[in-house]
């Protein structure tokens, strides 16, 4: 293994220039795309023109980028009730392909693309992979599910445009995952965080490790935060990286932040983003956390005006180290939805991940927050691995690290919780996105 370094990275990788323009300059593309847009779904789509004109907003009132708060809001219902194709901007035959999302309740989302949509996909995950300091010279093992996820085929896009070999793995069969990033010589490798620490220890476990040649992960699809990118970046030696996106917006690749980490660069020039505070709809002051909204500039098949995405986090406009200029996202705390309240205090399952990697390898971050409503009082318990020598110790050890990890989340959430310890692989391994939470009070 062989880590990205920032010397070599700075060395190789030049930035394209869009990614550095000023903020007047990027305001003015984005103006020309948000006219272009408004007056396309006005006469293309009958769900945005009645909705404009119930707000009695015609296409010219909106001039540039700053007129976007005129603009009406799209959430995932006005999706799922014009389901399948009902917010379809062009003629059937301009579409090429249909990507989707499977929720875990009702109908599917399914987001169609025309050719040009595909390449932008395309463009957006090549810069993306450049930030991270891959070139045509990688071999990237994809380990996304292939389907209409948009992770496996996204990410596979990316990899074509930037030029570089893609190993589309697909998920599962972690076993076969293993030989092949060993035998192909992967240098980088895609997949959820979760999966990605399950696949980093079974390397370690494995003795695979000194011979691989993965320098970089890609991961997202899911919250994670810093702690756990610096757990697998320590297993495999390797740098990772955060990719963010939404099937509604187009996939991966709306935003990843570069080798400094310090924040997700959103690429604007196609997606612009608002944050807001989710219970009024209105602006945040910059920096403050909120919910991320969208309005896709490019986009033909399927433009989407100031989409509530329900993620949570904040924005920063300022020049980063690397030299771009794109604005760049905070890691997300989660999803309006993820968010539980209990006893009235609210806790996104990210919290509990920071706090028990702060605790240094004592626990693992496997885990699993359990809610549930006993006696009309909420209670919480939060499931997690430790190694299986607390199991054939003495009793005592397990109480005091129980004890141990109960402080700990009690002083990062600021509510008592219970705490569970249970052996190495008891709680359920994902290929895909991870289960955090189940919450037994919504049953
Ligand atoms: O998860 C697209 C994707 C694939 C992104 C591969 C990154 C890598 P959906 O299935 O539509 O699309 O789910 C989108 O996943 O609204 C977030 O809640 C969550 N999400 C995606 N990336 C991140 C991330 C894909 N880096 C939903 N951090 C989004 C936190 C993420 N949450």
């Amino acid at each position: 293994m062989s880590k990205i370094e920032l010397k070599d990275w700075q060395e190789k990788i030049r930035t394209p220039e869009i990614e550095c323009i000023s903020r007047d300059e990027m305001a003015s593309i984005q103006s020309k795309r948000l006219v272009e847009v408004v007056n396309r779904v006005y006469d293309n789509v009958p769900f945005y023109h009645e909705k404009m004109k119930d707000l009695g907003v015609e296409p010219g009132d909106i001039k540039d980028i700053s007129d976007i708060n005129k603009l009406p809001f799209t959430t995932k219902e006005d999706i799922r009730n014009n389901y399948p194709f009902g917010l379809r901007a062009v003629p059937e035959e301009q579409v090429v392909r249909v990507q989707g999302t499977s929720g875990t309740t009702g109908k599917l989302t399914v987001i169609p693309y025309t050719q040009k949509d595909i390449d932008v996909w395309g463009e957006c995950l090549a810069r993306e992979l450049t930030m991270a300091g891959l070139t045509k010279e990688d071999r990237i093992h994809i380990c996304y599910g292939y389907g209409l996820f948009t992770g496996g085929m996204g990410l596979d896009i990316g990899v074509s445009k930037l030029g570089a070999t893609a190993i589309p793995m697909s998920s599962g069969n972690t076993k076969r995952q293993m030989m092949c990033m060993e035998d192909f010589g992967a240098t980088a490798f895609a997949c959820t965080p979760s999966y990605a620490l399950y696949l980093a220890e079974s390397l370690k476990e494995a003795g695979v490790i000194p011979r691989l040649k993965i320098k970089a992960g890609i991961h997202g699809a899911e919250p994670w935060t810093k702690a756990m990118r610096e757990k697998i970046e320590g297993i495999l030696g390797i740098n990772c990286f955060d990719i963010y996106g939404l099937c509604e917006i187009s996939g991966p690749g709306v935003a990843m932040d570069c080798i400094h980490h310090k924040g997700l660069h959103i690429q604007v020039d196609h997606f612009y983003p608002e944050i807001l505070d989710p219970g009024t709809g209105t602006a945040t002051k910059e920096g403050e956390y909120g919910e991320l909204v969208f309005t896709t500039l490019s986009k033909e098949a399927y433009p989407l005006l100031r989409y509530r995405t329900k993620d949570i986090t904040s924005i920063d406009y300022s020049r980063c180290d690397c030299g771009r200029t794109l604005p760049r996202i905070s890691t997300f705390k989660g999803r309006t939805d993820d968010m539980k309240v209990i006893r009235g205090v609210n806790v996104f399952p990210t919290q509990v991940e920071q706090a028990l990697v702060s605790m240094g390898g004592a626990v693992a971050p496997h885990y699993l927050l359990v809610v549930d409503r006993v006696n009309n009082l909420d209670v919480l318990t939060v499931m997690v691995e430790v190694d299986e020598s607390y199991f054939s110790d003495e009793i005592k050890k397990l109480d005091a690290l129980r004890d141990k990890v109960g402080k700990v989340l009690k002083q990062a959430l600021g509510i008592a919780v219970k705490v569970k310890l249970v052996e190495p692989k008891t709680i359920q391994r994902s290929e895909g996105k991870a289960t955090r939470v189940i919450d037994n009070r919504e049953i």
